[in-house]
């Protein structure tokens, strides 16, 4: 089986490269990678001599470069990680949200549609559902809650959600969707709420939580979600979404009191800042169907899940130093340096 793992030096990507190799030692896993900002290859170091593992540098949007890795490995599953994932960067700049997240899509289905496959995934999210109220506990996503978006970043997953659906009604691509819920582990960037929390905590700097912190998200441990994904492709129904959360919802500002407690560094550090233009409220998911059809449960509690989660940090000071100390220090002083506390 030949795999290509669109996004794969990113976050969750790198994740199930990692899950993949491991778990499937007669697979083939090719990764391909635009190495944005928050593709990194120092994270895939460790599987680059894998002779099952190969790494292509390519955008998704190139549609020659594209063809010409499906004419080379003629690959069985194509899974799309690949997107702009950050939601605040979305708010400053959405073009490239669209173009990425949903003509890049086009691009790997048509290419799919072209050479014949066995199977494309598209990892969605959540977000794409919109938020529900922080007053009804009872509501939780499921597949059939209406998409109703709000930053550009969701707008930008949900049409192509929309489009994937659409290339399996239209040509009958054997396609799935999974859309999960916040995912939090090692190699998270450190532009997202948990590793900036324990990056700037570690040195003793400001902790901005957007507005009064009292947001619900619902976090899963990155490998569970690894797991489910390999599940989907092996023997999810072609043409169906699987949610994927782990009924695990926290309030942000519960999170980051929850890193200082385990940091040993004071609350004191919270800053309340101006809050994300559209923030959604909550987000919940129900994972019923992927459990009854799938047999998928997650398996690391959050307790366990965020102190190895820290421990990684601790010992990775190295990967995410070398991020922070980058452009990524720009884009800091853009998001946060005018950011009026509130
Ligand atoms: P990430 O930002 O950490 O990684 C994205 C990767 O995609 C990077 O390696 C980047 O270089 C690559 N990339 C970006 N544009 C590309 C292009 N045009 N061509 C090729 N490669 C490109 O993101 P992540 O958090 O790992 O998210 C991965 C996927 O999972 C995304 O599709 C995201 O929408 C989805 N998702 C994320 C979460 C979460 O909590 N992080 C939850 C649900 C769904
Ligand atoms: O500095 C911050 N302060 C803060 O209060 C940051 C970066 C975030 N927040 C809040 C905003 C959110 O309510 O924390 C919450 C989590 O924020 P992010 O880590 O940016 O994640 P979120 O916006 O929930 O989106 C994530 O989950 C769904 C991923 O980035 C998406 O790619 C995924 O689809």
């Amino acid at each position: 089986m030949v795999i290509i793992v669109t996004g794969g030096a990113g976050f969750i990507g790198s994740n199930f490269v990692f899950y993949m190799l491991k778990k499937h030692s007669n697979y083939r896993i090719v990764c391909l990678d635009k190495l944005t900002y928050a593709g990194n290859l120092s994270t895939l170091a460790s599987v680059m001599d894998n002779p099952n593992f190969r790494f292509v540098k390519l955008d998704i949007c190139d549609r020659a470069g594209v063809n010409q890795l499906f004419e080379e490995e003629k690959p069985d599953v194509v899974v799309n990680f690949a997107a702009e994932s950050h939601v605040d960067r979305s708010i400053e700049t959405p073009e490239i949200f669209l173009k990425t997240n949903i003509l890049g899509t086009q691009v790997l289905m048509d290419a799919c549609r072209q050479y014949g496959i066995q199977r494309y995934h598209q990892v969605s999210t959540d977000e794409v559902y919109g938020d529900l109220p922080l007053n009804r506990p009872d509501l939780f996503f499921t597949e059939e809650t209406p998409i109703h978006t709000s930053s550009p970043y969701s707008a930008s997953k949900a049409g192509a959600d929309l489009l994937v659906m659409a290339y399996h009604r239209t040509y009958n691509l054997p396609v799935t969707i999974s859309r999960c819920s916040n995912n939090y582990g090692p190699y998270h960037f450190p532009e997202k709420l948990i590793p900036l929390m324990i990056a700037n905590a570690l040195a003793d700097k400001p902790l901005p939580v957007y507005g009064e912190g009292l947001n619900v998200r619902d976090w899963l441990y990155v490998e569970d979600h690894c797991r489910a994904i390999d599940l989907i492709i092996h023997k999810g129904k072609v043409g169906e979404v699987y949610n994927v959360g782990g009924h695990n919802e926290m309030k942000n500002i519960d999170i980051v009191k929850l890193i200082c407690k385990e940091l040993g560094k004071p609350e004191s550090l919270i800053v309340h800042v101006e809050d994300r233009k559209g923030h959604d409220m909550r987000y919940a998911i129900d994972p019923t169907k992927i459990h009854t059809e799938l047999g998928w449960l997650p398996e690391t509690k959050f307790e366990e899940g965020i102190k190895k989660t820290i421990q990684w940090y601790l010992e990775h000071m190295e990967w995410w130093q070398t991020i922070i100390s980058g452009e990524y220090r720009n884009y800091y002083e853009k998001m946060y340096g005018n950011r009026a506390e509130v």
